[in-house]
């Protein structure tokens, strides 16, 4: 662990104030500027060199497309994952994200495993709509999502159509924890818009329980 991290507070070493999300059948809490303003600097900084960003692509009708974001995936051995069709093998864990997901399971209470981290360069880069409900992830998947750099838009809607009036969204800035577990994933998808504003550069990072 590097000097300069363990200086760095987090909310989790005195009480983080939740804010919770109203929506059915779900649980979803968030946590403002979980790590404060310095740190996420740094994190942002530190992830964005260190991280062998990566390319992926997905096949339509046979041909490959790029998706639109920069990717990455570590966590302990064994915990490969599938992801819109994209096999991934973990990385190791590296100091910086050790010491974030250490952080990170004072707020979820579970033991973390992999982590992917998203890389939304602008406001083109982004994620559509799914859910996190992958089968390594178990029936309620504990996602824990950390925002670094640019505030983006994070939207949720249900999958029944009847209720697509109950859409929501949140914007997630530098530092910001958003912890969803219990039903969400199977109530509701999310996504991050592209978006015409100028953003600033983003690194998101969600840390799962896979069961291998
Ligand atoms: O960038 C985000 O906030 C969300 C990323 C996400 O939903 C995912 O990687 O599954
Ligand atoms: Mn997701």
């Amino acid at each position: 662990m590097s000097e300069q991290l363990t200086l760095f507070s987090h909310r989790s070493n005195s009480l983080p104030v939740e804010e919770q999300l109203n929506l059915d059948h779900s649980d979803i809490r968030l946590y403002r500027n979980f790590f404060d303003e310095a740190a996420s600097n740094h994190l942002l900084e530190t992830l964005t060199q260190e991280i062998n960003w990566r390319q992926e692509y997905i096949k339509i009708h046979g041909n490959p497309h790029p998706i639109p974001r920069l990717t990455a995936w570590h966590g302990d051995e064994g915990s490969s994952y599938s992801y819109s069709g994209i096999e991934m093998n973990p990385e190791p864990w590296t100091d910086t994200l050790r010491f974030i997901k250490q952080a990170m399971e004072t707020v979820a209470q579970v033991k973390f495993n992999s982590v992917l981290l998203n890389f939304y360069r602008d406001g083109n880069d982004s994620v559509g709509w799914h859910s996190d409900n992958e089968l390594e992830l178990g029936n309620y998947p504990v996602i824990g999502s950390l925002s670094l750099g640019g505030t983006r838009k994070f939207s949720f809607k249900p999958k029944q159509k009847a209720r697509s009036f109950d859409k929501h969204d949140v914007d997630l800035s530098n530092g910001d924890v958003l912890l969803m577990q219990g039903e969400t994933q199977q109530y509701w998808y999310h996504q991050i818009p592209k978006t015409k504003k100028s953003v600033a550069p983003r690194i998101n990072l969600t840390f799962r329980v896979i069961y291998i």
